[in-house]
């Protein structure tokens, strides 16, 4: 009895480890986080990254959630989402962003259009965080064709990132090359107004919106392969102010992709590598959460990437 209370003890104390090392998800591998608290959980979503080890490209054909009442355990539940839900979709699961309004939930998905050339935004409704959540318009809310005075490349319109200002006003934010803006109706699956363009430096793609106290923020994956850098304004409308890199390329992927959250008096980075080995890698991307920490005038310290 006393050596399997030990060897039960050592197995909780194995899992608490495990759980609380970055990266925090070992048994998939996972990229392009998308934090969302509500209520007094954080609740995580991120694509799933399928690439066997020998293809070197994205496989990605569903999203994936996980919650937590303590940033350290995560619970898997099962798959919300999958890009087989948009049948207007020919595939791929890219980075998205949940918000809730009105007790309902909204998740922005990027995927590949099956008859627009390239990649398009469409948004998902649940009446919970966990979904599961099916199209909520039966078409895409952005695809190529709107932006395409911008820039020329068909891989633009991804990367959504939403936020709804303190008066109600909800807005996207969106981009590869070109970071996009528009405001949404209070319904959230139609654009309010034009699509507007941010110069920010070498903006790559990744755009993130938060708001901490006073400040609006706006991060981004910077060059290629990519750091995180950001900018700041008083007003989400900008101008923004550009406050240089806040992370470093995050080891053995080429792309970065963050979530910034406050979560019970704390704030949070939330980011993915290539860190599982021997196959983690560019196309085998897995979560990891740091801390991250703001200074008085509200800039933001350089990011500590660990590995606990
Ligand atoms: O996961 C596919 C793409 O890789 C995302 O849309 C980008 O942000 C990059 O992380």
């Amino acid at each position: 009895a006393q050596n399997n209370a030990s060897a039960s003890a050592n197995a909780e104390k194995k899992a608490k480890t495990a759980v609380t090392n970055n990266p925090i998800i070992k048994d998939k591998y996972t990229g392009d986080p998308a934090a969302l608290v509500y209520k007094d959980k954080v609740y995580l979503y991120a694509g799933h990254d399928e690439a066997p080890n020998d293809f070197n490209f994205y496989k990605m054909n569903e999203w994936l959630v996980y919650s937590s009442s303590d940033m350290v355990h995560w619970q898997e539940h099962p798959v919300p989402l999958k890009v087989t839900d948009f049948a207007w979709s020919k595939g791929d699961a890219w980075a998205s962003q949940v918000i809730e309004r009105n007790g309902k939930f909204y998740w922005y998905v990027a995927t590949e259009h099956g008859t627009v050339n390239g990649k398009a935004i469409g948004v998902a409704v649940s009446d919970s965080p966990t979904g599961p959540f099916k199209d909520a318009l039966g078409k895409a809310l952005i695809t190529n064709d709107m932006t395409t005075t911008k820039t020329s490349i068909t891989w633009d319109d991804i990367d959504p990132s939403v936020i709804i200002d303190d008066d109600g006003q909800a807005y996207l934010f969106w981009g590869n090359t070109a970071c996009y803006y528009a405001k949404l109706k209070a319904n959230m699956t139609e654009l309010d107004g034009p699509i507007q363009t941010i110069d920010l430096p070498h903006f790559t793609e990744a755009p993130w919106i938060h708001k901490h106290k006073n400040w609006y923020y706006l991060s981004y994956a910077y060059q290629f392969p990519e750091k995180i850098a950001y900018a700041m304004s008083k007003s989400i409308n900008g101008p923004w102010d550009y406050k240089g890199i806040l992370n470093e390329i995050a080891g053995n992927s080429n792309t970065n992709h963050q979530s910034i959250i406050d979560f019970k008096g704390k704030s949070y980075f939330i980011y993915h590598n290539g860190s599982i080995e021997p196959n983690g890698g560019s196309f085998r991307r897995s979560v990891c959460i740091d801390r991250l920490y703001y200074n008085k005038d509200g800039s933001i310290k350089r990011i500590i990437m660990t590995t606990e």
